[in-house]
Protein backbone atom coordinates (compact mmCIF):
# COMPACT_ATOMS: atom_id res chain seq x y z
CA UNK A 1 0.00 0.00 0.00
CA UNK A 2 0.73 3.73 -0.50
CA UNK A 3 1.47 5.46 2.58
CA UNK A 4 1.98 9.56 2.39
CA UNK A 5 3.40 11.11 5.37
CA UNK A 6 1.99 14.08 6.74
CA UNK A 7 4.67 16.17 8.07
CA UNK A 8 2.73 18.42 10.18
CA UNK A 9 0.84 15.46 11.71
CA UNK A 10 4.21 13.67 12.76
CA UNK A 11 5.60 16.61 14.09
CA UNK A 12 2.41 17.19 15.88
CA UNK A 13 2.56 13.71 17.15
CA UNK A 14 6.21 13.08 17.33
CA UNK A 15 6.59 13.02 21.45
CA UNK A 16 4.06 10.41 21.76
CA UNK A 17 5.70 6.70 20.47
CA UNK A 18 3.41 3.93 19.03
CA UNK A 19 0.04 5.40 20.00
CA UNK A 20 -0.42 7.53 17.18
CA UNK A 21 -0.51 7.09 13.24
CA UNK A 22 1.71 9.31 11.36
CA UNK A 23 0.72 8.08 8.08
CA UNK A 24 -1.95 9.45 5.91
CA UNK A 25 -3.70 6.68 3.65
CA UNK A 26 -4.20 6.49 0.02
CA UNK A 27 -5.13 2.75 0.17
CA UNK A 28 -8.99 4.03 0.90
CA UNK A 29 -11.69 2.80 -1.71
CA UNK A 30 -13.35 6.23 -3.65
CA UNK A 31 -16.38 5.23 -5.43
CA UNK A 32 -17.67 7.42 -8.00
CA UNK A 33 -21.92 6.83 -7.93
CA UNK A 34 -22.09 7.96 -11.55
CA UNK A 35 -19.88 5.31 -12.67
CA UNK A 36 -21.53 1.82 -13.37
CA UNK A 37 -18.98 -0.24 -11.68
CA UNK A 38 -19.80 1.50 -8.35
CA UNK A 39 -21.45 -1.63 -7.10
CA UNK A 40 -18.91 -3.79 -7.09
CA UNK A 41 -16.49 -1.19 -5.68
CA UNK A 42 -18.84 -0.97 -2.63
CA UNK A 43 -19.01 -4.63 -1.94
CA UNK A 44 -15.55 -4.87 -2.30
CA UNK A 45 -14.80 -1.53 -0.09
CA UNK A 46 -17.72 -2.97 2.53
CA UNK A 47 -15.88 -6.66 2.51
CA UNK A 48 -12.22 -5.38 2.95
CA UNK A 49 -12.86 -2.09 5.08
CA UNK A 50 -16.31 -1.24 5.94
CA UNK A 51 -15.57 1.82 4.99
CA UNK A 52 -15.55 4.03 1.48
CA UNK A 53 -15.26 7.72 0.19
CA UNK A 54 -17.90 8.67 -2.14
CA UNK A 55 -17.76 11.32 -5.25
CA UNK A 56 -20.23 12.40 -7.55
CA UNK A 57 -22.80 12.19 -4.85
CA UNK A 58 -25.23 14.91 -6.37
CA UNK A 59 -25.35 16.79 -3.02
CA UNK A 60 -25.35 20.33 -4.00
CA UNK A 61 -22.53 21.62 -2.45
CA UNK A 62 -24.71 24.88 -0.92
CA UNK A 63 -26.66 22.95 0.67
CA UNK A 64 -23.74 21.21 2.59
CA UNK A 65 -21.60 24.42 2.63
CA UNK A 66 -25.23 26.61 4.71
CA UNK A 67 -25.42 24.22 6.89
CA UNK A 68 -22.10 23.89 8.18
CA UNK A 69 -21.96 28.22 8.09
CA UNK A 70 -25.28 27.56 10.22
CA UNK A 71 -23.79 24.77 12.60
CA UNK A 72 -20.62 26.72 13.51
CA UNK A 73 -22.66 29.95 14.18
CA UNK A 74 -24.40 27.71 16.39
CA UNK A 75 -21.17 26.39 18.37
CA UNK A 76 -19.28 29.94 18.48
CA UNK A 77 -22.52 31.29 20.87
CA UNK A 78 -21.68 31.10 24.37
CA UNK A 79 -21.41 27.64 26.25
CA UNK A 80 -24.85 28.86 28.31
CA UNK A 81 -26.91 30.37 25.02
CA UNK A 82 -25.56 26.37 23.81
CA UNK A 83 -26.83 24.89 26.85
CA UNK A 84 -30.26 26.65 25.91
CA UNK A 85 -31.16 23.70 23.56
CA UNK A 86 -31.22 21.17 26.42
CA UNK A 87 -28.47 17.57 27.48
CA UNK A 88 -28.57 15.12 24.46
CA UNK A 89 -30.75 12.73 26.07
CA UNK A 90 -32.22 11.91 23.47
CA UNK A 91 -31.61 15.18 21.22
CA UNK A 92 -30.06 17.91 22.24
CA UNK A 93 -26.81 20.00 22.88
CA UNK A 94 -23.75 17.81 24.27
CA UNK A 95 -19.94 18.86 25.47
CA UNK A 96 -17.07 16.56 25.88
CA UNK A 97 -19.19 13.53 27.49
CA UNK A 98 -20.18 11.21 25.16
CA UNK A 99 -22.73 8.50 26.31
CA UNK A 100 -23.69 7.87 29.44
CA UNK A 101 -20.50 5.82 30.80
CA UNK A 102 -17.80 8.13 31.63
CA UNK A 103 -16.14 8.30 27.77
CA UNK A 104 -14.74 11.95 27.31
CA UNK A 105 -13.70 13.74 24.05
CA UNK A 106 -12.55 16.78 22.96
CA UNK A 107 -15.92 17.64 21.08
CA UNK A 108 -19.22 19.43 21.72
CA UNK A 109 -21.54 18.27 19.41
CA UNK A 110 -25.43 18.95 18.65
CA UNK A 111 -27.72 15.43 18.26
CA UNK A 112 -30.78 15.67 16.47
CA UNK A 113 -33.85 13.73 15.18
CA UNK A 114 -34.03 13.27 11.50
CA UNK A 115 -37.85 13.87 11.75
CA UNK A 116 -39.24 16.92 10.57
CA UNK A 117 -41.29 17.23 13.63
CA UNK A 118 -38.43 17.84 16.12
CA UNK A 119 -39.16 21.02 17.73
CA UNK A 120 -35.55 23.34 17.30
CA UNK A 121 -37.05 26.78 18.29
CA UNK A 122 -33.92 26.72 20.49
CA UNK A 123 -30.98 26.36 18.36
CA UNK A 124 -29.33 29.79 17.73
CA UNK A 125 -29.91 32.83 16.51
CA UNK A 126 -31.88 32.05 13.47
CA UNK A 127 -34.01 28.55 14.51
CA UNK A 128 -36.18 29.02 11.23
CA UNK A 129 -33.65 29.54 9.17
CA UNK A 130 -31.46 26.20 10.99
CA UNK A 131 -34.85 23.96 10.28
CA UNK A 132 -35.09 24.54 6.90
CA UNK A 133 -31.37 24.01 6.24
CA UNK A 134 -31.15 20.69 8.17
CA UNK A 135 -34.58 19.56 6.48
CA UNK A 136 -33.02 20.24 2.69
CA UNK A 137 -29.78 18.30 4.04
CA UNK A 138 -31.48 15.76 5.40
CA UNK A 139 -33.27 14.48 2.43
CA UNK A 140 -30.73 15.09 0.23
CA UNK A 141 -28.54 12.24 2.51
CA UNK A 142 -30.97 9.78 2.91
CA UNK A 143 -31.81 9.44 -0.78
CA UNK A 144 -27.93 9.08 -1.03
CA UNK A 145 -28.12 6.70 1.89
CA UNK A 146 -30.75 4.80 -0.03
CA UNK A 147 -28.97 4.61 -3.72
CA UNK A 148 -25.85 3.27 -1.81
CA UNK A 149 -27.86 0.47 0.51
CA UNK A 150 -29.75 -0.47 -3.21
CA UNK A 151 -26.12 -0.59 -5.25
CA UNK A 152 -25.32 -2.49 -2.10
CA UNK A 153 -28.02 -5.14 -2.31
CA UNK A 154 -27.51 -4.81 -5.74
CA UNK A 155 -23.96 -5.60 -5.86
CA UNK A 156 -24.69 -8.56 -3.47
CA UNK A 157 -26.67 -10.45 -6.35
CA UNK A 158 -30.05 -9.60 -3.80
CA UNK A 159 -33.27 -10.00 -5.85
CA UNK A 160 -35.20 -7.07 -3.14
CA UNK A 161 -33.13 -4.21 -4.42
CA UNK A 162 -34.48 -2.15 -1.47
CA UNK A 163 -33.70 -4.54 0.96
CA UNK A 164 -31.89 -2.08 3.12
CA UNK A 165 -32.89 1.04 1.94
CA UNK A 166 -36.37 0.72 2.96
CA UNK A 167 -35.64 0.43 6.50
CA UNK A 168 -34.30 4.38 5.88
CA UNK A 169 -36.93 5.04 4.15
CA UNK A 170 -39.80 3.96 6.79
CA UNK A 171 -41.49 6.47 8.42
CA UNK A 172 -40.68 4.63 11.89
CA UNK A 173 -36.99 4.71 11.16
CA UNK A 174 -34.67 5.39 13.82
CA UNK A 175 -32.21 7.34 12.00
CA UNK A 176 -30.10 10.19 13.50
CA UNK A 177 -28.15 13.36 12.58
CA UNK A 178 -25.20 14.77 14.42
CA UNK A 179 -22.92 17.37 14.25
CA UNK A 180 -19.57 17.47 15.92
CA UNK A 181 -17.05 20.29 16.75
CA UNK A 182 -13.66 20.07 17.63
CA UNK A 183 -12.09 23.19 18.62
CA UNK A 184 -8.11 23.36 17.90
CA UNK A 185 -6.20 21.96 20.78
CA UNK A 186 -3.39 23.40 21.22
CA UNK A 187 -2.39 21.34 24.36
CA UNK A 188 0.67 19.77 24.47
CA UNK A 189 -0.26 16.06 24.22
CA UNK A 190 0.54 14.20 27.44
CA UNK A 191 -0.64 11.08 26.17
CA UNK A 192 -2.83 9.30 23.47
CA UNK A 193 -6.05 10.75 25.37
CA UNK A 194 -5.63 14.10 25.73
CA UNK A 195 -5.64 14.12 21.76
CA UNK A 196 -8.74 12.28 21.58
CA UNK A 197 -11.80 13.92 20.10
CA UNK A 198 -14.47 11.15 20.05
CA UNK A 199 -13.32 7.61 21.16
CA UNK A 200 -12.54 4.92 18.80
CA UNK A 201 -16.39 2.71 18.38
CA UNK A 202 -18.35 1.26 15.61
CA UNK A 203 -21.36 2.80 14.73
CA UNK A 204 -24.21 0.60 16.21
CA UNK A 205 -26.89 1.46 13.06
CA UNK A 206 -26.93 0.23 9.35
CA UNK A 207 -25.21 3.11 7.73
CA UNK A 208 -23.36 6.34 8.30
CA UNK A 209 -22.56 8.90 5.42
CA UNK A 210 -20.17 11.58 7.15
CA UNK A 211 -19.22 14.81 5.84
CA UNK A 212 -16.18 16.86 7.34
CA UNK A 213 -14.50 20.72 6.85
CA UNK A 214 -11.27 20.16 5.62
CA UNK A 215 -9.71 19.65 8.90
CA UNK A 216 -8.77 15.87 8.65
CA UNK A 217 -8.72 13.82 12.34
CA UNK A 218 -10.76 10.67 11.80
CA UNK A 219 -8.98 7.50 11.37
CA UNK A 220 -10.07 3.82 10.40
CA UNK A 221 -8.61 0.87 12.09
CA UNK A 222 -7.65 -1.73 9.41
CA UNK A 223 -8.98 -5.59 10.06
CA UNK A 224 -5.02 -6.37 10.52
CA UNK A 225 -5.19 -3.73 13.65
CA UNK A 226 -3.37 -0.91 12.03
CA UNK A 227 -5.15 2.77 12.10
CA UNK A 228 -4.64 5.10 9.28
CA UNK A 229 -5.61 8.68 8.89
CA UNK A 230 -8.35 9.36 6.69
CA UNK A 231 -7.04 12.50 4.36
CA UNK A 232 -10.11 15.53 4.58
CA UNK A 233 -11.85 16.25 1.89
CA UNK A 234 -14.73 18.72 2.22
CA UNK A 235 -16.65 18.07 -1.14
CA UNK A 236 -17.08 14.37 -0.61
CA UNK A 237 -18.92 12.09 2.12
CA UNK A 238 -17.56 8.93 3.90
CA UNK A 239 -19.29 6.34 4.57
CA UNK A 240 -19.17 3.84 7.21
CA UNK A 241 -20.95 0.27 7.42
CA UNK A 242 -22.75 -0.18 10.81
CA UNK A 243 -23.03 -3.18 13.25
CA UNK A 244 -26.68 -3.45 11.81
CA UNK A 245 -25.01 -3.62 8.39
CA UNK A 246 -21.99 -6.51 9.22
CA UNK A 247 -25.17 -8.66 11.23
CA UNK A 248 -27.66 -8.53 8.10
CA UNK A 249 -24.69 -9.95 5.57
CA UNK A 250 -23.73 -12.37 7.74
CA UNK A 251 -20.65 -10.89 8.51
CA UNK A 252 -19.44 -10.53 5.11
CA UNK A 253 -19.66 -6.63 5.32
CA UNK A 254 -17.21 -5.28 8.01
CA UNK A 255 -18.02 -2.60 10.74
CA UNK A 256 -15.31 -0.24 10.83
CA UNK A 257 -13.49 0.83 14.15
CA UNK A 258 -12.89 4.69 14.08
CA UNK A 259 -12.22 7.60 16.17
CA UNK A 260 -11.19 11.37 15.91
CA UNK A 261 -7.55 13.10 16.78
CA UNK A 262 -7.76 16.63 17.26
CA UNK A 263 -5.96 19.05 15.28
CA UNK A 264 -3.71 21.58 17.31
CA UNK A 265 -4.39 24.49 14.87
CA UNK A 266 -7.97 24.32 13.32
CA UNK A 267 -11.14 23.01 14.48
CA UNK A 268 -13.04 20.48 12.81
CA UNK A 269 -16.51 20.53 12.01
CA UNK A 270 -18.56 17.25 11.04
CA UNK A 271 -22.10 16.04 10.16
CA UNK A 272 -23.09 12.67 10.40
CA UNK A 273 -26.42 10.85 9.34
CA UNK A 274 -27.03 7.52 11.02
CA UNK A 275 -29.36 5.42 9.21
CA UNK A 276 -31.16 3.32 11.62
CA UNK A 277 -34.08 0.85 11.05
CA UNK A 278 -37.57 1.13 12.88
CA UNK A 279 -37.45 -0.13 16.87
CA UNK A 280 -39.24 -3.37 16.27
CA UNK A 281 -36.93 -4.45 13.73
CA UNK A 282 -35.56 -7.68 13.54
CA UNK A 283 -31.99 -7.53 12.73
CA UNK A 284 -30.93 -10.46 11.29
CA UNK A 285 -28.59 -12.26 8.57
CA UNK A 286 -30.61 -12.28 4.80
CA UNK A 287 -31.25 -15.55 3.92
CA UNK A 288 -30.46 -15.08 0.64
CA UNK A 289 -26.52 -14.09 2.31
CA UNK A 290 -26.85 -16.91 4.17
CA UNK A 291 -27.17 -19.66 1.50
CA UNK A 292 -27.70 -22.54 3.75
CA UNK A 293 -25.23 -21.83 6.43
CA UNK A 294 -25.40 -20.95 10.30
CA UNK A 295 -26.04 -17.48 11.52
CA UNK A 296 -22.94 -16.09 13.25
CA UNK A 297 -25.64 -13.96 15.90
CA UNK A 298 -28.20 -14.51 18.25
CA UNK A 299 -31.42 -12.90 17.32
CA UNK A 300 -32.19 -9.73 18.23
CA UNK A 301 -34.15 -6.41 17.54
CA UNK A 302 -32.85 -2.71 16.57
CA UNK A 303 -34.44 -1.40 20.05
CA UNK A 304 -32.54 -4.61 21.90
CA UNK A 305 -29.29 -3.43 20.27
CA UNK A 306 -29.84 0.29 21.19
CA UNK A 307 -30.32 -0.23 24.54
CA UNK A 308 -27.76 -2.42 25.13
CA UNK A 309 -24.93 -0.26 23.66
CA UNK A 310 -26.61 2.42 26.49
CA UNK A 311 -24.65 0.67 28.82
CA UNK A 312 -21.45 0.34 27.18
CA UNK A 313 -18.16 2.24 26.46
CA UNK A 314 -17.93 3.13 22.88
CA UNK A 315 -14.47 1.48 22.85
CA UNK A 316 -16.78 -1.82 23.94
CA UNK A 317 -16.84 -4.49 21.55
CA UNK A 318 -21.25 -4.32 21.61
CA UNK A 319 -21.60 -7.02 18.79
CA UNK A 320 -19.41 -9.68 21.07
CA UNK A 321 -21.96 -10.40 23.08
CA UNK A 322 -24.44 -11.34 20.31
CA UNK A 323 -22.10 -13.50 18.43
CA UNK A 324 -22.65 -17.21 18.38
CA UNK A 325 -20.60 -19.55 20.27
C1 LIG B 1 -19.38 9.76 15.52
O1 LIG B 1 -19.98 10.81 15.80
O2 LIG B 1 -19.88 8.61 15.71
C2 LIG B 1 -18.04 9.82 14.95
O3 LIG B 1 -17.44 8.81 14.69
C3 LIG B 1 -17.42 11.14 14.71
C4 LIG B 1 -16.69 11.25 13.42
C5 LIG B 1 -16.33 12.69 13.13
O4 LIG B 1 -16.73 13.57 13.88
O5 LIG B 1 -15.65 12.92 12.15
Amino acid sequence: KVVVLSKATTEQYSNIKNCMPTTFSSTIPIVDLSKPDAKTLIVKACEEFGFFKVINHGVPMEVISELESEAFKFFSLPLNEKEIVGPPNPFGYGNKKIGRNGDIGCVEYLLLSTSQEHNLSLYGKNPEKFRCLLNNYMSSIRKMACEILELMAEGLKIQQKDVFSKLLMDKQSDSVFRVNHYPANSKIPVNDQSLIGFGEHTDPQIISLLRSNNTSGLQICLKDGDWISVPHDQKSFFINVGDSLQVMTNGRFHSVKHRVLTNEFKSRLSMIYFGGPPLDEKITPLPSIMKGKESLYKEFTWSEYKNFTYGTKLADNRLGHFERN
